[in-house]
């Protein structure tokens, strides 16, 4: 049987990487699309560069020349856009490229799917940030849960921008007869998450303190000092420092981690489990829109303690510095998925638990110092 061709929209993304490596390890073809951009971005595809399998192709989806362009030189057998201006807050801050990439990017690939290759199949990364703060209330013994019926009702420029993209999946799915398919999954973070979202951002920083505390130091001895700091050294341009002991390299101080909303509760899985079911999707007969999630939830409080446990500190607080500029106009305050249809209809489950995924986030944030 001929190679597969996959196209890939969105392919430098923490998700791009991973479907690229998953695709490429089941024989694929994969084409990704990436945007033209003043510095290297490709650190993730360092796995995928040198297959030859592997080609980058450049271009925007908010430039339809470009989409069509890519899909007629390519033809693909099956396309995924992941691209997005993904980051909620930044939305907030962007709303009107934000709405230009998530909605208007997904109706580029689509019409050139339709005009051009219309028996590729599409997948779309829809999101749980589409529910905003509605949930649905009991079934099968879960409780205050999110599922393909509950309603949605987005909050943000983001989740607005991206509702629109997943109407127009079930449009082109109705009106075209196109296969076309939404994953509407909940948050996945990895060693390889972007530095900004609350997650990496935690690890990261637990990463670069352990990194920067003296190799014979104890982490709690050097909180215990905590009470005699110098308070001059603690408010310095709005952001707190954490006051040392003893030699730290040219340094006296380290800047708190500094965080907005710590009370939201977020579904979190690994990337590598979420793009396996991008690519079971697309294998099925029929198109539909199934919901990605491990069904449990935490706060972002719960996921500093764990975090910071990885490193022998249960304090986790001393450590942190809430920032208003970090909180957002509005904020989804709760996702909890229940993925079982994707369970059921597609035989789907997660296999990294959250203890794990933040275990794998810290260590490695730590090991990137050795
Ligand atoms: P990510 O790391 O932010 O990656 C986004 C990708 O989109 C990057 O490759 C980025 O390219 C590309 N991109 C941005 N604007 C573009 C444009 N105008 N044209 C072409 N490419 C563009 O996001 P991710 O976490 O991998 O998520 C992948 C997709 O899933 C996104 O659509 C996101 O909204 C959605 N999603 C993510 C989660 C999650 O928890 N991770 C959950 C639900 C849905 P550059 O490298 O050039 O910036
Ligand atoms: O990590 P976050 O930025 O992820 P968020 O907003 O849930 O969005 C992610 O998941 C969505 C799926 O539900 C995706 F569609 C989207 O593309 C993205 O991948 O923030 C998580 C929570 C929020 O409540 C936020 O207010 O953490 C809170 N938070 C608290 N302090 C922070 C911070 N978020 C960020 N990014 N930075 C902070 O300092």
């Amino acid at each position: 049987m001929d190679k597969k061709t996959a196209m890939i929209f969105g392919v430098t993304g923490q998700d791009g990487s991973y479907l690229s490596e998953l695709l490429l390890g089941k024989g694929y073809q994969v084409i990704g699309v990436t945007r033209r951009c003043s510095v290297n971005n490709t650190e993730r595809l360092e796995n995928c560069l040198p297959n030859a399998n592997f080609v980058l192709c450049e271009g925007d989806v908010t430039d339809y020349p470009s989409t069509s362009g890519a899909m007629r030189e390519y033809m693909p057998d099956e396309c995924y856009n992941l691209a997005a201006q993904s980051h909620v807050g930044t939305s907030f801050k962007q709303p009107c490229y934000s709405l230009d990439v998530c909605a208007g990017g997904v109706l580029n690939v689509l019409e050139s799917i339709r005009t051009i290759n219309p028996t590729c199949r599409f997948y779309q990364a829809s999101t749980s940030e589409l529910f905003g703060n509605n949930h649905s209330e009991t079934h099968d013994g879960i409780t205050r849960y999110q599922d393909e019926d509950t309603a949605l009702m987005p909050t943000s420029p983001y989740a607005i921008a991206k509702l629109a993209g997943h109407n127009f999946v079930k449009m082109y799915r109705d009106a075209y007869n196109i296969h076309a398919s939404a994953g509407i999954l909940f948050n996945h973070e990895s060693e390889r998450r972007g530095e900004k979202f609350v997650t990496r951002k935690i690890t990261k920083w637990i990463g670069d303190f352990v990194a920067w505390l003296p190799p014979e130091s104890n982490i709690n001895d050097c909180m215990s000092q905590l009470p005699c700091m110098d308070t001059q050294l603690v408010f310095r341009d709005k952001e707190f420092y954490i006051p040392t002991i003893g030699n730290v390299a040219n340094s006296p101080v380290f800047p708190k981690l500094r965080l907005g909303n710590l009370d939201a509760a977020r579904d979190w899985g690994h990337a590598e489990d979420y793009v396996r079911m991008m690519w079971m999707m697309l294998q099925a007969d029929k198109p539909d829109d199934y919901v990605i999630a491990t069904g449990k939830t935490h706060t972002i409080k719960e996921f500093l303690e764990e975090a910071f446990a990885v490193v022998g500190i249960s304090n986790w607080s001393d450590y942190v510095y809430i920032d208003p500029e970090f909180c957002r106009p509005s904020d989804v305050e709760y996702l909890c998925g229940h993925a079982g249809k994707a369970k059921k209809e597609l035989g789907w489950e997660p296999r990294v638990n959250f203890k794990e995924l933040v275990t794998r986030m810290v260590q490695h944030d730590i090991k990137s110092h050795a």
